[in-house]
């Protein structure tokens, strides 16, 4: 079965004093927690005093993003050699505020993805559709675009989660029902399948993203392909990161 990952994105959040405390805290109130993943993507001022932090808790971290290259004339990127030397194991690339306000797009987060892969670093691959692509009806066709153009020449013996989150549940209050979640979810394993067979597709964790709170969670959770969470605005707080992170007890 596939372990839950449980994942806070904390996009342009907290300061490295704020993150310190935060990460104090947490450690504690989630120290009992073996049986799933827990990953916080802060901003990166924070990575690296976070990991000192976090250095032999079971709270891994993330970065929210990242640019392909490993060093250079690349004036405000960060590299996946230092993000790795700074203490992360996963990267969150091609999240829906990448694609739409900094103009993102398949091919780039496909190199993104790539370095990451061979960095050893584990992208969380965003997909998700648009609200007007959604009345549209080409959910999708934009999601399975998403998926295969970011997985493109991606081997199957590397690690890859995917997050799938509709854009119009970001940040909005507004969650997909878990039915309508684990709809895309199950489409996104087929075509996982598809792309690389069954078990290797099995394998994959899915994460839903969109206004994921703990009143909402448990019955998300609940779906057989939603295999855990990426987490904005709850994640923020010690007191409700912990109860989503876990649910089900
Ligand atoms: C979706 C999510 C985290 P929120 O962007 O990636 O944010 O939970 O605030 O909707």
């Amino acid at each position: 079965m596939r372990r839950p990952l449980i994942a806070g994105n904390w996009k342009m959040n907290k300061t490295v004093t704020e993150s310190i405390e935060f990460a104090k805290g947490f450690i504690e109130a989630v120290k009992d927690v073996t049986d799933r993943d827990i990953m916080i993507a802060p901003p990166f001022t924070s990575i690296y005093p976070m990991a000192e932090v976090l250095k032999g808790s079971n709270v891994y971290l993330g970065a929210q993003n990242m640019y392909f290259e490993e060093k250079g004339a690349f004036t405000g990127e960060v590299s996946p050699i230092m993000l790795k030397d700074a203490g992360c194991k996963f990267v969150i690339l091609g999240h829906s505020e990448r694609r739409y306000i900094f103009g993102e797009t398949d091919e780039l987060i496909n190199k993104k993805v790539l370095s990451a892969v061979s960095h050893e670093l584990i992208p969380v691959l965003c997909v998700g559709e648009l609200l007007e692509e959604r009345e549209l009806g080409k959910t999708f066709e934009v999601v399975e675009r998403q998926l295969s153009e970011g997985l493109k020449g991606v081997p199957e013996s590397a690690e890859f989660v995917i997050a799938y989150e509709p854009v119009w549940a970001i940040g909005t209050g507004k969650t997909a029902t878990p039915q309508l979640a684990e709809e895309i979810h199950s489409f996104l394993r087929e075509k996982l399948t598809e792309l690389y067979g069954k078990s290797k597709a099995d394998s994959v964790r899915i994460l839903y993203g969109g206004s994921v709170k703990p009143e909402n969670v448990e019955g998300l959770m609940a779906m057989k392909n939603i295999d855990g969470a990426l987490v904005g605005g709850a994640s923020l707080k010690v007191d409700s990161f912990e109860k989503i992170v876990k649910f089900g007890r």
